[in-house]
């Protein structure tokens, strides 16, 4: 039986239709990859397999299977992650195989990663009550007595094999309850948050939000613009709660309220929207919505996409005011040339490391919200 250290070592394996662009396989495996880092794990192996489809009954297929078992058994792999929303029933199939070389191995999929970072991170009540919820709903056959997404809680044992076939209609009432409970109290959290948002209205307090892609440095400008100091870090996913502050300096901005949130990702799963939809709901009451870019990311096009594709999906309808951040990344000329591109826009440049552009935007703000 392998000892969980630490550090889980991780196997990934991504599942392509032989047309797929290989490049975005690549792509997507790059961030999976950091995924894997923020969790805290280290990728041991990883591969991709070619297939028309996914087998249905282990999504990866026999001939693979037998693969996998070699793989883990060499390489001491703890953890399995499928880079796809995969079936819960071939989650727990493909897992029970891996049981024979490896007992405490789990076999997760891209939900059951997000959800393990959001688990780590969580601060809030509603946030951890929205991620046990997504974990219920997601976990299906695997929730029976298998400690192993877990593995997030340090120095759980995973041992325990499963609750055997009896108990199982027990535990399926106690899982109805517990959940049941949960979205009593998610409700009752949600209904506080809905007056809040009501009482600053009724107060005459204005709101800026702030949303992006994750790690794009929406804490950082948070920090900037309110004088607070809340952890930002070059991981994935370090924000998970809303929180708010004043734009300071108060007696100069009046009643203007900042919130930062958690940031958006290519392929969030559905679950996960509805997971953070109340979360967001704060969020998306905003006044005014700031859209924030990290300029140096070569891939920024694409995530300014992803954000406004979730934002759809949540039912925003205001349109976001972009910001430009990590000014200081790039050099003067591409900064020209992204200035001439968007003159005449409302949008801003600024650096949250450097200070650049800060006092600019909340002047703008301050002349736009009050
Ligand atoms: N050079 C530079 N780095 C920045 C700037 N703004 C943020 N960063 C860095 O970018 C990384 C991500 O910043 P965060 O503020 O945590 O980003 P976030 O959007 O809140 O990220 P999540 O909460 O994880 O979604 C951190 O390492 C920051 O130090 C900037 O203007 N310039
Ligand atoms: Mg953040």
């Amino acid at each position: 039986m392998q000892n969980i250290s630490a550090q889980p070592r991780f196997l990934l394996l991504q599942v392509i239709d032989p047309h797929y662009h290989q490049q975005e396989a690549l792509r997507n495996m790059t961030e999976l990859n950091s995924l894997v880092a923020t969790f805290g794990g280290k990728v041991a192996a990883q591969a991709v397999q070619h297939r028309v489809k996914p087998d249905r009954a282990t999504y990866v297929g026999s001939g693979k299977v037998e693969w996998l078992k070699e793989k883990v058994k060499e390489k001491k792999i703890d953890v399995v992650v499928l880079n796809d929303i995969v079936n819960s029933g071939q989650l727990f199939r493909l897992e029970r195989m891996l049981w024979a070389v490896n007992p405490r191995i789990a076999v997760w999929d891209r939900i059951d990663l997000t959800l393990n970072i959001f688990d780590k991170h969580a601060q809030s009540k509603e946030a951890k009550l929205q991620i046990e919820l997504a974990r219920i709903e997601h976990q299906g056959p695997r929730i029976f007595g298998l400690g192993r997404t877990e593995l997030s809680r340090q120095g759980a044992g995973i041992g325990t094999r499963g609750i055997g076939e009896t108990n199982i209609e027990r535990e399926r009432r106690v899982i109805k309850h517990r959940k049941n409970k949960i979205l009593k109290e998610l409700k009752a959290l949600q209904k506080q948050q809905q007056t809040r948002v009501e009482q600053r209205r009724s107060r005459g307090l204005k709101t800026a939000a702030l949303i992006g892609y994750t790690s794009a440095g929406k804490t950082s400008l948070f920090n900037a613009l309110s004088g607070k100091n809340k952890k930002s870090h070059q991981s994935l996913f370090t924000t998970l709660d809303s929180v708010v502050g004043h734009l300071a300096p108060r007696e100069r901005s009046g009643d203007i309220i900042i919130s930062d949130t958690i940031g958006f990702i290519e392929n969030l799963p559905p679950a996960l929207i509805n997971t953070f939809r109340s979360t967001l709901m704060e969020t998306l009451n905003a006044d005014v919505l700031l859209h924030v870019v990290d300029i140096a990311d070569a891939k920024m096009e694409r995530k300014i996409r992803v954000v406004n594709e979730v934002l759809e999906s949540l039912d925003a309808t205001e349109q976001p005011v972009m910001i430009f951040n990590k000014i200081d990344l790039i050099p003067a000329s591409r900064l020209a040339k992204m200035r001439r591109r968007y003159s005449g826009k409302q949008v801003f440049f600024v650096s949250a490391a450097t200070g650049d552009g800060i006092s600019e935007l909340k002047t703008r703000l301050e002349a736009t919200l009050n």
